[in-house]
C-alpha cells in the first residue's frame, strides 16, 4: 500500500493502481470519481491562497488526471525516476495544479504543500518545472511543445528495450491550433509509436472568447467531427470520450492502453470549469482569483464547505 496523507491506494507488482484490464467495480469508480473531487478542491484552494492560477482548464481535466494517476498509470511515487514507469506530460502546462493535486493525492509530496502553489522558491510554479519537482517527466507552458517532447520519450524507451513504457501528453483543444501539434502528429505514425496516447481536453474554450461572440464566447463554431477527422487523416487510432463519465474515460484509456501499430488520441471532451456551477463553460475563469465569496461558493459546490478562517482575494 501506498500512504499519502489524502489516504492509502492498493497498488500492483507493476507499479499501478489496478494494473489488470479488468472492467472497474462500481465501487473502484466511486473511489475514482471522489479522487476526482479531491483533485478539484485541492486546486481551488491553491489558487485561492495564492490569488493567482489557472481554473477552468484544470477543472476539465481532473477526471481524466484521476484515472490516470489512480488507476491507468504504472508509476511509483515513492521512485518517482523508476525507469520502466509510464510517463505523463501536461503540454497545456497552464493547468499544473491540477497535475499538482493528482501527485499531491498520489503520494508524491504532502497535499499541504498545495498551499505553496505559485509562491517564490514553491517546486509548484504556475507551469511545471521538471527541474525542481519529482514526477514531472516535462516542463511545460509554452503550447504545442508536448507531443514532440512525447515522441522523443517514446522513442527513447522503444530504443532502450522499454517497450512497456506508455507516453501519456495531454492537450488542450485551443492547443491544437498550434502547428507544431501537427508537425508531430503528422511524424508519430510513421514510427509506429503506438504507446503513445495523446489526450486532447476538449473544452470547447480557451483564454478567450471569439470575436464578436459576446461575454461567453466560444472557438469558432467546430465542424462536427472535426477532431476526429484530422487525427484520422493524419494516421492516428482515435477514440472520443465523455471525460467527465468515470466508466467511459476509465474504460477508454485502458483500450488506449493497448496498442494496434498506430499512436492513440483520445479526444475527451469536456466543459471548461467543470464542477463549480458558476465557472462551467466560462472563458473568463481561465484564470482568475475569487472573491471570499466566490471561493465559499466553490467549495460548497464541491461538497466541502469551506472553514469561516479560509479564503480572500489579494
Ligand atoms: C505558445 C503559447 N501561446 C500562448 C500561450 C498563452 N496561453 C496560455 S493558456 C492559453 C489558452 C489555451 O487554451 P486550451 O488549449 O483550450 O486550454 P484549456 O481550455 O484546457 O485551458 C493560451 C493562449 C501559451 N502558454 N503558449
Ligand atoms: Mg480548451
Amino acid at each position: 500500500m501506498i500512504k499519502s496523507s489524502a489516504g492509502s491506494v492498493a497498488v500492483g507488482a507493476d507499479g499501478s493502481p489496478k494494473a489488470g484490464q479488468m472492467a472497474a467495480t462500481a465501487a473502484e469508480i466511486r473511489e475514482l470519481e471522489e479522487r476526482a473531487r479531491r483533485i478539484r478542491v485541492e486546486i481551488i484552494r491553491a489558487v485561492n491562497e495564492a490569488k493567482a492560477g489557472h481554473l477552468g482548464g484544470p477543472l476539465s481535466a481532473a477526471d481524466v488526471l484521476a484515472a490516470l494517476y489512480f488507476r491507468v498509470m504504472r508509476v511509483r511515487p515513492d521512485e518517482p525516476l523508476w525507469p520502466d514507469r509510464d510517463r505523463f506530460i501536461l503540454s497545456k502546462g497552464h493547468s499544473s495544479v491540477g497535475l499538482y493535486a493528482a501527485l499531491a493525492l498520489r503520494g508524491y509530496f504532502p497535499v499541504e504543500e498545495m498551499l505553496t502553489f505559485d509562491s517564490l522558491g514553491s517546486r509548484l510554479q504556475g507551469h511545471p518545472d521538471m527541474t525542481k519537482l519529482p514526477g514531472l517527466d516535462m516542463s511545460t507552458g509554452s503550447l504545442g511543445m508536448g507531443i514532440s517532447a512525447g515522441i522523443g520519450i517514446a522513442l527513447g524507451a522503444r530504443l532502450t528495450g522499454r517497450t512497456g513504457v506508455r507516453t501519456f501528453v495531454m492537450l488542450g483543444d485551443g492547443e491544437c491550433q498550434e502547428g507544431e501539434v501537427w508537425e508531430a502528429a503528422m511524424v508519430a505514425p510513421r514510427y509506429k509509436l503506438d504507446t503513445l496516447i495523446a489526450i486532447v481536453d476538449h473544452n470547447k474554450l480557451q483564454q478567450y472568447g471569439w470575436s464578436g461572440e459576446g461575454p461567453d464566447g466560444r472557438l469558432p463554431p467546430e465542424v462536427p467531427g472535426e477532431l476526429v477527422a484530422k487525427w484520422t487523416a493524419f494516421g492516428w487510432r482515435v477514440f472520443e470520450v465523455d471525460g467527465h463519465s468515470m466508466p467511459a474515460v476509465v474504460d477508454v484509456l485502458e483500450r488506449a492502453c493497448v496498442g494496434d501499430g498506430r499512436p492513440t488520441v483520445v479526444i475527451s471532451n469536456t466543459v471548461k470549469g467543470k464542477g463549480v456551477s458558476f465557472m462551467e463553460g466560462h472563458y473568463y475563469w481561465h484564470t482568475k482569483p475569487m472573491t471570499p465569496d466566490e471561493f465559499a461558493r466553490a467549495m460548497a459546490d464541491l461538497g466541502e464547505p469551506a472553514p469561516a478562517s479560509e479564503g480572500g482575494a489579494r
